[in-house]
């Protein structure tokens, strides 16, 4: 179905570039009210095309002259508007040449060239490059690179480009120049440029082959003391992709340099990754062990995008997933071999489950590999990322390790140096491995998120147990009718004595995942039939183990199946899941009886069950603290909007009543265990302490809001601290507990401390923003108008705003609405400023239709921004089609 909105583009429309760009020069001369570029371009038409004009891309662009092969053109030779450049005749072959001069000072969308602090930097993915000269902006055109920077010696004396430093001089008395070589073609998307006055650290990495590559991270020299962990982190990734991948790196440079605005993690520029220092930089005292992981799993990300993204990138952004899919699979396996893989599996599912199904379920819904959109910066989406690691994670568990290897192998090989599609990159997979998977392709254009009912019969005198399977897919935007999916179902049985081995037949397979084997059911029709003989008794189903695809499931457990599956399951994640479901019927019989007026009472087994949990130090204490954590509110609203709407204020209620009722029940147990986890050797953020401190502070949560008495712990805690870790779950715990004076003082006192480090700050505003009590939006308001508080720097936006929108329900939709009246203001003044910030900080007022008694309000939040002048193609998109009519039907 085409879309009518203006501006809207499809993937049906792709054709190949008119002409391709050889090589690409380019001359900065940076100063300090502006930026003038010189590009040369040398520029071949393809065979197969007649036209001879050629219109390049370029936005905000004041153009000084341009020249087809040494002769400036004419005003009639050209036309210039908004978006492009178009001249009107040029020779077969030529070389065009450019003058342009940009703003990098005014320029706060962070998208081109622009300034952070004291530096200048580029972020050029999605359609940044052509905010900073005219050029064939799109991933299929692929160029050798050289560049030229010259800038003021004293204010910029490092200047840094893709590839490798060719020549550096002097200029004059003020300024110096420095000369950049790119060997390997790229799209100009992975272009990137800094200058400025950078200290760094440097290491080497030895290659497989035996070349000596020089690492390098810049940083201001502040925070030279906080570059250890993500250079360890690159050369374990380093490693990793040689003996996982057989992916060596292949220049003899990398570089990484950390800026404070930045409108995402990180970026993948070839031999030049520029990142958000608040994912680069960290040490003890100001990162928690949930940075430490982030920052490595980023860096491993962008390093591995060498391959799966740079020598091997998209045809066009409609294939996005190409790339971030397999490059965000290929981190989490990363992950999940540097600590513990069940931790990450859980991790993984509840992000999946909580936002990526709510977006499949919502008015954004889209494909893994998207159809059309109005601006790409808007699919940079949960669904193309983690569903796509997803359906990358299903192609592994259906081919198997060794098989996925080869395909992987073939694929690197077969397109080294080209511009593909997710088409190529399967069937890659399928020629390597002879599994068919056209059936398994549906998964790359069909949105909304699979839905299994499974049903179970067990024949005693026949010793024998089917299990029946019925899969459907919810309507989504443009697509009401779906055939089925190719499901691969890890699966198990839990018997009386424990799990039962299966036997393997043509439709269950054996099939290691992560380090264990599981029967693998390939569920591929509406509807089919398990057969399993010789089953002694009725046994316990284990269903959907490591979360073996990103659908959703339909069991009917007992509370009794669920504490077997808890107590015995051979997954980690199947165990995980048990006790989320079995906290999630607790919550839901709670608010029955708080909306009848019952007394409310929790079921005894779920108290026994984690007793036995917090006594049982066999287990990993990572998994432990994963399992004792409630389902977030967020979920529970996810959840709950599928049951005809959310109420959030039910669900807070009820969720703090289980915390509170559940610490009490167990308070000796999570004291014990807290005093045990204690570490008394130097922090390290290493699996074994990270799951201690895990757990630890899970307890600590858990008794603070069980009674005021264990606040003195917090405080204790607080004071003593020798790490972030600790001391911001201390802070958490009595900001969300403590009374006004303590935790004002507390706040207060944690500020004057920290004041100095802009990371530390961003995790002061994050809290208060979190606090759910009835002050939390004057506090998020007085903190906006905070000295500390830049609506142009991206992750003060996200700490304070992103957090209150999405991680504080009962504020954010409150009933009087001011918490949407908050957000819609900030998205107003945003969408001047920096509209790629704007849209994805409205996306929480995309769900209006989930919330009961909310969603006229949000709706009409959503119509005040329509009816702003001057949208953004980004606002603009998100909230047309969150307006739009048809709704997908809902499968209550
Ligand atoms: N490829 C970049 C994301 C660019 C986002 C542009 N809006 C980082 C990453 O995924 O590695
Ligand atoms: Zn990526």
């Amino acid at each position: 179905m085409r879309d009518d909105n203006p501006g809207t583009i499809h993937l049906e429309d792709y054709r190949p570039p008119a002409y391709q760009i050889s090589r690409t020069d380019l001359h900065f001369e940076l100063s300090e009210d502006c930026a003038v570029v010189t590009s040369t371009l040398q520029l071949q038409r393809e065979e197969d095309q007649s036209k001879d004009s050629l219109q390049l891309q370029g936005e905000q662009l004041e153009l000084l002259s341009v020249k087809v092969d040494g002769r400036e053109l004419t005003g009639e030779e050209y036309r210039v508007d908004d978006d492009a450049l178009l001249i009107h005749t040029v020779p077969v072959r030529c070389a065009i040449e450019c003058r342009t001069r940009i703003r990098p000072q005014e320029n706060t969308a962070l998208s081109g060239l622009y300034r952070s602090g004291g530096l200048f930097c580029t972020q050029c993915e999605a359609e940044g490059f052509r905010r900073i000269t005219y050029y064939l902006d799109r991933p299929d055109v692929m160029s050798v690179f050289t560049v030229t920077v010259d800038a003021e010696q004293r204010r910029y004396p490092v200047l840094l480009s893709n590839g490798n430093l060719k020549e550096t001089f002097v200029l004059d008395e003020s300024r110096h120049r420095a000369i950049w070589h790119d060997p390997h073609p790229k799209p100009a998307y992975l272009f990137a440029l800094v200058a400025g006055d950078l200290a760094y650290v440097e290491d080497h990495f030895r290659t497989a082959s035996h070349r000596d590559i020089r690492l390098r991270i810049y940083v201001e020299e502040k925070d030279l003391d906080k570059c250890g962990h993500a250079m360890e982190s690159l050369k374990r990734a380093m490693r990793w992709d040689e003996e996982v991948y057989g992916r060596e790196y292949d220049l003899d440079i990398f570089n990484i340099v950390a800026v404070d605005d930045f409108n995402m993690g990180a970026m993948e520029n070839k031999g030049l990754n520029i990142f958000n220092a608040s994912c680069v930089l960290c040490n003890p005292e100001v990162t928690t062990d949930a940075g430490f992981q982030r920052v490595e799993s980023i860096v491993a990300h962008e390093y591995f995008h060498n391959w799966s993204g740079n020598r091997v990138t998209c045809r066009d952004w409609f294939q996005l997933s190409l790339k971030e899919g397999f490059t965000v699979f290929r981190d989490g396996q990363f992950s999940s071999d540097m600590g513990s893989p069940t931790v990450k599996r859980i991790e993984d599912a509840n992000l999946l489950r909580t936002a990526q199904f709510a977006e499949d379920a919502g008015p954004m819904a889209h494909p893994v590999r998207p159809e059309s959109c109005i601006e790409i910066n808007n699919f940079y989406t949960l669904t193309v990322y983690e569903k796509g690691a997803e359906v990358v994670r299903m192609i592994h568990t259906l081919l198997g390790a060794e098989s996925f290897r080869r395909g992987s192998d073939l694929y690197f090989e077969r397109h080294d140096g080209q511009a593909v599609t997710c088409e190529d990159f399967v069937r890659a997979m399928e020629d390597a491995s002879g599994v068919d998977l056209t059936q398994f392709r549906n998964w790359y254009s069909q949105a909304g998120t699979p839905e299994l009912d499974i049903n179970d019969e067990y024949d005693a005198s026949a010793r024998r147990y089917t299990l029946t399977v019925e899969q459907s897919c919810p309507p989504t935007p443009g697509q009401s009718e779906k055939p089925p999916f190719v499901i691969p179902l890890a699966m198990g049985l839990l018997g009386r004595e424990g799990n039962l081995a299966l036997p393997s037949s043509e439709r269950i397979r054996q099939t290691e995942i992560g380090n264990k084997t599981h029967a693998v059911l390939t569920v591929d029709r509406l509807r089919q039939s398990f057969i399993f003989e010789g089953i002694p008794d009725r046994p316990v189903p284990s269903l959907l183990r490591g979360f073996s695809a990103p659908v959703r499931l339909r069991y009917h457990y007992s509370r009794d199946d669920l504490c077997a599956l808890m107590r015995g399951d051979s997954d980690g994640f199947v165990r995980w899941d048990a006790a989320q479901s079995l906290a999630i019927e607790v919550l839901t019989e709670m608010g029955q009886q708080v909306v009848s007026g019952e007394s409310v009472d929790i079921d005894a087994r779920l108290t026994s069950a984690w007793v036995d949990l917090l006594n049982d130090d066999s287990l990993d204490a990572a998994m432990v603290a994963e399992m004792l954590r409630l389902p977030s509110e967020e979920y529970l609203a996810e959840l709950a909007s599928r049951r005809g709407g959310a109420d959030v204020d039910l669900i807070h209620q009820v969720r703090d009543a289980l915390c509170l009722q559940l610490g009490r029940s167990v308070q000796g147990d999570l004291l014990s265990r807290y005093g045990d986890l204690a570490i008394d050797r130097p922090y390290k953020p290493d699996a074994q302490q990270i799951a201690r401190r895990s757990l630890r502070n899970t307890c600590l949560s858990y008794l603070v809001s069980s009674d005021a008495a264990f606040l003195d712990l917090a405080t204790e805690q607080y004071r003593a601290a020798s790490n972030m870790t600790d001391r911001i779950s201390a802070l958490r715990a009595i900001a969300f507990h403590g009374e006004d004076d303590l935790r004002d003082g507390i706040l207060e006192n944690f500020y004057q401390n920290w004041r100095h480090e802009v990371l530390v700050v961003n995790q002061w505003l994050q809290v208060q923003a979190a606090i759910p009590d009835d002050q939390a939006l004057s506090r998020v308001e007085a903190l906006m108008s905070h000295a500390e508080f830049d609506l142009h720097n991206p992750n003060n936006v996200r700490a304070l705003v992103g957090t209150f929108a999405n991680q504080n329900p009962v504020n954010f939709h409150r009933s009087d609405g001011a918490g949407y009246r908050l957000l819609g203001s900030v998205v107003t003044e945003l969408n001047r400023i920096n509209p790629q910030i704007a849209s994805r900080l409205l996306l929480p007022l995309t769900r209006w239709r989930n919330y009961r008694g909310r969603k006229d309000m949000m709706r009409a939040e959503l119509e005040r921004l329509a009816a702003q002048p001057d949208l953004s193609p980004d606002v603009f998109e998100i909230v047309s089609k969150s307006l739009r009519e048809s709704a997908p039907a809902r499968m209550n």
